[in-house]
Parts: structure tokens; sequence; C-alpha cells
């Protein structure tokens, strides 16, 4: 086998990701850092200038509260995100973030991201929440300023392509990280006083809709994998909401969003016999009160609506975007030159929609001579996705902020420091903190602010630098390293390098999680539906594949990424279906079911569910936390969320 050198790279403050909140994390712990004479590392498995969920750019900012305005307050904000997902909610991180989100978007603006403006200069909104952007270089724009803030007073320092495999741990102390290169032969090891991880959510782990030709086409970007709850998990920390997949209704097959249509156009979705799920099934929303009966109807709610049309016959639906565009132009019949400008200015709208964060879609409706103004698109519930940061809540459970805890919050939800997991020194941001949905891009930057300036002052107050023995750094490299060995030992036993008796190629190994996780653990080919039974076989499925993820085999090292990052997907499996399992009911319909607690059960199960993997037993640990309120709570005839 090749020869691997080693670089270790000591800091103060490691950040790990380059999405969304690594970026503000990196603007926020620049200047704290400066004031404090700390470093900071940033390492990310990609380039930080189009890396992350935001790769691509979007045509929305989800989330602004508009406090400046007075148009919203925090507690209005945090009343949605609560209500969306079905009561289960820590309104201490949801609000904090609230209450700092709007600044993350003044800095875009100021950054130079175009936001669109009416005739008065006020934002366009795209929805309450949702404001309308000319994204397609948000990424590049949020990084540089990134970049910026941490090279420029040489404060900083960035890694790039260099993947993380797991934490170094000093006892109960996370004390960085470690991880190799993508493109030449090297190890890094990190060691630091306090640790960021962000490295977003996890796709890939059930299997896609899109297969053969079309796999690695999916909503969520096939390079987040799971890093984030992996490393967590492996750390020892507790996790929550790890049953909180996200289901996204998409444009068929290219997966292009459908918040622009729904809430700027306006646009309903109907059934193949033109029926609308969301009047005709409205009686079935009773059963699922109060969530049932909030505006907007929750997310699950809304896919469960258009799902049950499809189990039972009455797909595909549509989107009704020549409908929903005609309305709109229709508003201009009197005036035939304004009628054609604002049908062009729709027509182009339209396509930037997708233009901005999904290519694909347009290439889709470019190749199938889709004219949306003309003609109507399948939209399809997609394959899971693991992301807290949008209508998902997985992530780990971290303390909240001290000024929002009340006499009964702050025994459950606050140990010291902002952030920070159940783990000293492993602070979380993003897709990687969990039960404070509705973050989205916006929200996950400020998430990375709020967490990074919180971790400078753990290491402010915690002086002495972790240790790590280095027989444990030898042996994690030797444990990094040995898909190669082992595909190097074996390789010449076979005719075809992708079968062979003695190791497992990183693709196979996906496929076969993917097959548990579809058919055991609610995914599409299971109708989103599950049961006990089923998860007690996925679990001991999932226990055979983790045996047999020692024998990974990896030929170089672009396949030894893809090694771990199944490995990482793996952890995450295992944690959402231990902790469906868990749960006796079920309460987020649309997301998945179990067919044998087919209720919502308020009584016993409004608590989050949580989760830790004990690294020392190798035993998993799971616990129900109670649901605190920060915020007097709305009478269910006031739940009107937004
Ligand atoms: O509407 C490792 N999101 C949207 N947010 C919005 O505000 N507006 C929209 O319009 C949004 N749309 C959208 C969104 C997401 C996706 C996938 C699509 C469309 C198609 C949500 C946001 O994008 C999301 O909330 C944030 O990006 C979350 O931020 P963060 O930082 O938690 O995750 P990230 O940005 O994906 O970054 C992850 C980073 O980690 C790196 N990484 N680095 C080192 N080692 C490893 N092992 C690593 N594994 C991962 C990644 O490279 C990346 O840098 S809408 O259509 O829904
Ligand atoms: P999406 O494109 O589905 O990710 O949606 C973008 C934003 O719009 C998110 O904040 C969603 O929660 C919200 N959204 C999408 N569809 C609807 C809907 N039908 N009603 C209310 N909010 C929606």
């Amino acid at each position: 086998m090749a020869k691997f050198e080693t670089q270790v790279v000591e800091t103060d403050l490691l950040i790990l990701g380059g999405g969304m909140a690594a970026c503000g994390a990196a603007v926020e712990a620049a200047y704290w850092a400066k004031k404090n004479g700390l470093k900071v590392a940033l390492v990310d498995k990609a380039a930080v200038d189009r890396s992350g969920a935001v790769a691509m750019g979007l045509s929305a900012i989800n989330q602004y509260v508009g406090l400046r305005d007075g148009a919203n307050s925090v507690k209005d904000y945090v009343d949605y995100v609560r209500n969306d997902l079905m009561g289960v909610t820590r309104e201490d991180l949801v609000a904090n973030i609230a209450r700092h989100v709007d600044s993350s978007v003044h800095l875009f603006e100021k950054w130079g991201l175009p936001i669109w403006k009416d005739e008065k200069g006020a934002y366009v909104h795209e929805g309450r929440w949702q404001l309308m952007i000319n994204g397609e270089s948000y990424k590049v724009v949020v990084a540089e300023a990134a970049k910026n803030a941490l090279l420029q007073d040489g404060v900083g320092q960035i890694f790039e392509r260099i993947f993380i495999v797991g934490p170094l741990m000093d006892g109960d102390r996370c004390a960085g990280a470690i991880g190799f290169s993508v493109r030449e032969n090297k190890i890094y090891v990190f060691k630091a006083k306090a640790t960021l991880a962000a490295m977003g959510g996890a796709v890939h782990v059930f299997k896609p809709r899109s297969t053969g030709e079309g796999l690695g086409r999916a909503w969520y970007p096939p390079w987040n994998s799971g890093s984030s709850a992996s490393f967590t998990l492996q750390a020892g920390a507790e996790m929550t909401c790890q049953e909180v997949r996200f289901i996204p209704v998409r444009f068929k097959d290219a997966y292009g969003p459908v918040g622009a249509w729904f809430l700027l156009f306006k646009s309903r979705a109907t059934n193949a016999m033109g029926g609308d799920y969301m009047v005709e099934r409205k009686a079935e929303l009773d059963k699922w009160v109060p969530y049932g009966h909030v505006k907007p109807v929750p997310a699950n709610l809304r896919n469960y609506l258009g799902m049950l049309d499809v189990m039972e016959g009455k797909g595909p639906l549509s989107m009704r975007t020549e409908e929903a565009l005609q309305k709109i132009a229709d508003q201009y019949k009197d005036d035939p030159k304004a009628y054609k400008k604002k049908a062009k200015e729709l027509e182009s709208e339209a396509w930037e929609d997708f233009l901005d964060m999904t290519i694909s879609q347009a290439i889709l409706w470019a190749a199938t001579n889709v004219q949306p103004e003309e003609r109507s698109s399948e939209i399809a519930a997609a394959e899971p996705y693991f992301i807290g940061s949008h209508s998902g809540a997985s992530g780990a459970w971290v303390s909240g902020p001290p000024d929002l805890q009340t006499d009964e919050t702050r025994s459950q939800y606050f140990w010291g420091y902002t952030n920070m997991s159940t783990v000293k020194g492993l602070f979380c941001a993003g897709d990687a903190s969990g039960a404070s949905s509705h973050k989205f891009s916006s929200g996950s930057h400020a998430e990375g602010r709020i967490a990074a300036k919180s971790a400078i002052k753990f290491i402010v107050e915690n002086k002495a630098a972790p240790s790590v023995d280095q027989s444990v750094i030898d042996a994690k490299i030797a444990e990094i390293l040995k898909p190669l060995e082992t595909y190097e030992q074996h390789k010449a036993e076979t005719t075809d390098p992708e079968i062979n008796a003695n190791y497992i190629k990183p693709r196979m190994f996906m496929f076969r999680l993917q097959k548990i996780m579809d058919e055991y653990a609610a995914g599409v080919t299971a109708q989103f539906k599950t049961n006990k039974a089923q998860l007690e076989r996925a679990l001991e499925l999932l226990a055979f594949l983790r045996e047999d993820s020692e024998k990974l085999g990896a030929a170089s090292l672009h396949e030894l990424m893809r090694a771990w990052e199944n490995v990482h997907r793996l952890w995450q499996a295992e944690a959402h279906v231990r902790t469906i399992l868990f749960r006796d009911e079920t309460r987020w319909p649309g997301y998945y079911f179990r067919a044998d607690k087919p209720q919502l059960d308020d009584k016993n199960w409004h608590v989050f569910a949580n989760c830790r993997f004990d690294p020392k037993s190798g035993n998993w640990e799971m616990k129900a936390r109670p649901i605190l309120h920060v915020f007097p709570q709305p009478k269910e005839h006031e739940l009107l969320g937004g």
C-alpha cells in the first residue's frame, strides 16, 4: 500500500464543515479569536465556495423574521416552528436563532447577495418568512466573507478537500478530529480546545427514487453523508429527534423546489382526476389535532394528504403551474401591453426559480418540452433525508442560551455553553444540532455564529489543551486506511474488482444499507410505512452490515472517502431506526407512519425521543426528555403560526 504522511494541526477552535453554519461560525470566530489571541481552523471535505446544500445556489432565503419592521415577533416564529413539527421543538433554541437570523440576512446583502426589492425598496417575500433572492452565487458570496474573515487577519487556516472521519477524545472531552486528504496521501490530525461540528445532514441513507442511470440525483446534495451525526454519536453525545426525517414534495425526477410555486405563485396541486387533496382530504386533518388545525398545515401533513391520493391510485400529483401563472397574468387582462409584460416576467421567474438552485429541473423541463405557462408538472414525495435545519429536526442535543431559560427549563436545557453538545468542548450548528428546525440557510448561518462565539467563550474559560495518546492516533490512522489495505491484499483474487469474497466495495455497501432502510424503515417502496417487527428486523440486518463494514475495500482515495461516507450513513441509519422504534406512536404521518401505532399519542409521547451511543460499552441508550415551554402557549383556536 502507498505511504501516507501525517500532518498535525494544532488550533484553538476547529470548525468542521464549510457550509452555511460553518461560514457563519468562521465570521464570528475570527472576530472573537482576534480579540482573545486565539487561532481557528476550518476543514471542509470539498471547496467552501461551492460546498454543502447551497452549492448550486438558492432562490429564496427561507428564514427572515423581519424584527426591524415589526413584521413578526420571535414568539411568532417559535409558534410556527413548534406547530409545523407537531409540537416537538426546543423553543429556547428556535428563539435564539430567530432573534439573530435577520442580522445574517443583512450581512448577506452587505456582502453582495441580491435580494429582490419591491417599488418601495422593501424585501419581496415569497411567504411570511421567506425572501426571494437572485441566489445563484449565494454560497460564493457567503464563503468569500468567511474566507476573508479567517485569512485576512491571520487568525485562521482553511483546509479544503479533507474528509473528517471522526472525533479525537480526551476522556469525555472532545480534543479535535481526524481525517484524510481526498487528493493526496495524507492523514490530518487536528488537535483543538473546542470543536464545532457543522458537516450537514445525510442523503442516500434510503434508497433513492433515482437509481441506475439517475443515481446520485436527489433533492439533498449527495456529498452530505451523515458526517455530523456520526461524529457526535462517536463522541458519545446525546442526540435528539433522530426519528424526524424530512421528506420534501418536489417536482418529480429532478427535485425542483415547490415553495415558490405554493407561496409566491399560489399554485394548487391536484391529482389525476383534477381533485385538490388539500381540499378533498381536509377531514383527515381532524385526526391529527391540535396540529392538524394549524395554519399553515404542517409540512408532513401536507405531504400525507397527497400520499393518501397516491396510495389510492389517484396519482400522479401535478403542480398546476399553467393555472397559477394564468391567474396572476389575468389580473392584467384589460391592458394587453401590461398583460404581455407580466406573462413574460412570470415565465422568467418560473425558470429562474430552478436555475438559481436546481438547475437539473430546468434542464429536465427543457429536455421534455415543458412550458410551465402551458402545462402542469408532476410532483412527488422524495425519499427521506436527514436535515435538521429544514423541516426535519434530527441532530445533537445542545445546551440552550442562558437568558432564555425558565426556572423549569434550566435544569433540562442548559449546561453552560450555548450550542455545546453533552460532550465537553463539542459544539454543533446547522444540521448538526437538533430540535430547532426551520433555520434553513440563513438560520444555520446565524446558529453557526452563535455556536462559534460560545465555543470561543469555552476556550477562554477552559485554557488547558486536551491531549490524545499517540497510540490512539496511530490506531485511528490504521483503521482509516484499512479499506485501502484490504483492497490491495485481495484485489488479485477476482476477475471483477467490484465483486470479491474478501471485501465489499462502498457502492455495494451503500446499496445494501439503502435496501434495508427502504424496505424496513419506511422508505419509498414501503410507502413510508413501518412497524415494530420491521424495525427490529432492520436493526438485525444493520448489525450484520456493521460487521461487514470492517471488510470495506477501497481502490483509491476517492473510494476511501466513499467507504467512510457509507460508514457515516450507517450511524445515521441506526440512530434513526432505534428512535422510530422507541417512539411508540405515529406523530409525523407524511414523514413516516408506524402502522402498528397509527395515531398520535400526545398523552405519552409529547416528549423528545433522545438516544446516545456509549463509546465505552458500545451500547445504545434511549431516553425521553420533556418538552418544556419558554413562551406562553397559544390556545388551540389561536394556533395560527403563519
Ligand atoms: O427551499 C464535510 N435549504 C434552503 N434554505 C433556504 O434558506 N432557502 C432555500 O431555498 C432552501 N432550499 C434548499 C435547501 C437545501 C437543499 C438541499 C435544497 C434546497 C436542494 C436549506 C439550507 O440549504 C440548509 O438549511 C443549510 O445549508 C444548512 O447548513 P449546514 O451548514 O448545516 O449544512 P451545509 O450548508 O450543507 O454544509 C455542510 C458542510 O459540511 C461539509 N462536510 N466536511 C468535512 N468532512 C466531512 N466528513 C464532511 N461532510 C460534509 C460539506 O462539504 C459542507 O461544506 S428549498 O428548496 O428547500
Ligand atoms: P420548499 O421549496 O418546499 O422547501 O419550501 C420553501 C419554504 O416554503 C419552506 O419554508 C416551506 O416550509 C414553505 N412552504 C412550502 N410549501 C408550503 C405550503 N404549501 N404552505 C406553507 N408553507 C410552505
